[in-house]
C-alpha cells in the first residue's frame, strides 16, 4: 500500500514537472542568469560580450579582464570599448585583473586576434575608467554582497578565478556554478592536446577544476563543431550597427575552419540560454600542468579512478544549426 501511495505521489510530481517544463517552452519564459563574466577580449569574447550586455536574459554584475588573447591593458581597454559601444558603462562595472599567468610566462594570441585584440573597427577613445581595484577584489566584493549565488563565466585564462579561490575561498558559497570555455577531450588548438585558455594558465585551470564547485566545460569538442557559418558571417552587417562592428572584427579573426569560424566563448552563453542544445557528460577531469602535454584536460573516460566521482560536466555534443540560428537572432534583436 505504501509503495502504491509513493508511486501515485511520484506520478503527480512528474506530471507537475512536465507541465511546468511545457509551460516554460510554450511561453518562452526564461530565467535571468546573474553572472560575472571574466574575459580576455579577443574577437570571440567580443562576440559573446555583445550578447551578455544586451540580452535581458543575462544580468552582468561585473565584467573582469585577464591577460590572454592580448595583454591585460588591452583586454581591459577592449572590454571598456564594448561597454561604451552598448551604452552600459553606468550599469556594468569593469575591473582589470591578472597581467600574467600564475607560473608560466605570458604569451599572447595576437596572431589570431590582431595586435589590439579587436581590430577592424574604429571605436571612439575610451571615456570610462575601470574600477580602482583588482578584478579579484571586485569579484570578491560582488560575490559577498550578492543576494543569491551567481554564475561565474570564464572565457579567458582562469588566472583571476584561481587567485580568487586561493585568496578568498569564502566566496565559493556564493557561486552557483562555473561555466568555462576551455579544454578539449579531442584535439587541442595550441598543442596536439591543449586548448588555448587552459594552455595559457594550466596551473590556474587545475585550481579551478579542483575547486569543488559545479563546473560546465565548453571545450573545443563542441566549439569547433558549432562554427558560425560563412553565410551567417556575411549576413551580420545587414542586421544592424552591432552586426557591422562584429563583422569587421570577425573579418580579421584568423581562427578559421572549413565552412565558418568558431565563436568559442559565445557557446558559454548559448549553453546558459539553451542547455537542451548540448549533450553533457560528467567526468573527472584533471589538468596536465607540465611537460609536452601541458594544458591538456584529461577526462577519466574509463572511470577507473576517483572512485566514480566526477568534477566537471563536459559538453560533448552541440546542435550547431541551433547555435547559428540563436546567434543571428540574438544580434538581430540588438537595438544598435
Ligand atoms: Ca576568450
Amino acid at each position: 500500500m505504501k509503495i502504491f501511495k509513493l508511486y501515485i505521489l511520484l506520478s503527480i510530481t512528474l506530471l507537475a514537472m512536465n507541465s511546468a517544463v511545457a509551460q516554460t517552452r510554450a511561453t518562452g519564459a526564461t530565467s535571468v542568469h546573474k553572472i560575472i563574466l571574466d574575459t580576455d577580449p579577443g574577437i570571440d569574447d567580443a562576440a559573446a560580450i555583445a550578447i551578455a550586455l544586451t540580452d535581458d536574459q543575462f544580468d552582468v554584475k561585473l565584467l573582469t579582464t585577464v591577460a590572454g588573447n592580448v595583454s591585460a591593458d588591452k583586454t581591459c581597454a577592449n572590454a571598456l570599448k564594448l561597454v561604451e559601444f552598448f551604452g552600459k558603462q553606468h550599469s556594468v562595472p569593469v575591473a582589470a585583473g591578472a597581467t600574467a599567468p600564475l607560473l608560466k610566462p605570458f604569451e599572447d594570441a595576437s596572431y589570431v586576434h590582431g595586435e589590439s585584440g579587436m581590430p577592424g573597427w574604429d571605436f571612439p577613445t575610451i571615456q570610462t575608467r575601470p574600477l580602482a581595484k583588482h578584478a579579484v577584489e571586485a569579484m570578491r566584493d560582488v560575490l559577498l554582497t550578492a543576494n543569491e549565488p551567481l554564475t561565474l563565466v570564464l572565457t579567458g585564462a582562469y588566472t583571476n578565478a584561481a587567485l580568487l579561490f586561493r585568496t578568498y575561498p569564502e566566496v565559493k558559497a556564493n557561486i552557483a556554478r562555473i561555466v568555462v570555455m576551455g579544454g578539449c577531450l579531442g584535439y587541442g588548438n595550441m598543442s596536439s592536446a591543449a586548448e588555448f585558455n587552459i594552455f595559457t594558465d594550466p596551473h590556474a585551470a587545475k585550481i579551478v577544476f579542483e575547486s569543488g564547485l559545479p563546473i560546465v566545460m565548453i571545450g573545443l569538442d563542441i566549439t569547433m563543431k558549432a562554427l558560425l557559418t560563412n553565410a551567417n558571417i556575411a549576413r551580420l552587417p545587414t542586421l544592424n550597427e552591432t552586426g557591422k562592428m562584429l563583422h569587421s572584427l570577425i573579418s580579421w579573426y584568423k581562427d578559421e575552419s572549413e565552412g565558418g569560424k568558431p565563436m568559442h566563448d559565445v557557446n558559454t552563453l548559448f549553453y546558459l540560454a539553451h542547455p537542451e542544445a548540448f549533450t553533457i557528460t560528467d567526468y573527472w577531469v584533471d589538468v596536465v600542468t607540465d611537460g609536452f602535454a601541458a594544458g591538456e584536460t584529461v577526462a577519466d573516460i574509463r572511470r577507473v579512478s576517483h572512485n566514480g566521482a566526477t568534477n566537471v560536466s563536459v559538453a560533448t555534443d552541440i546542435d550547431a544549426a541551433a547555435f547559428n540560428e540563436w546567434y543571428m537572432a540574438e544580434i538581430a534583436k540588438i537595438k544598435k
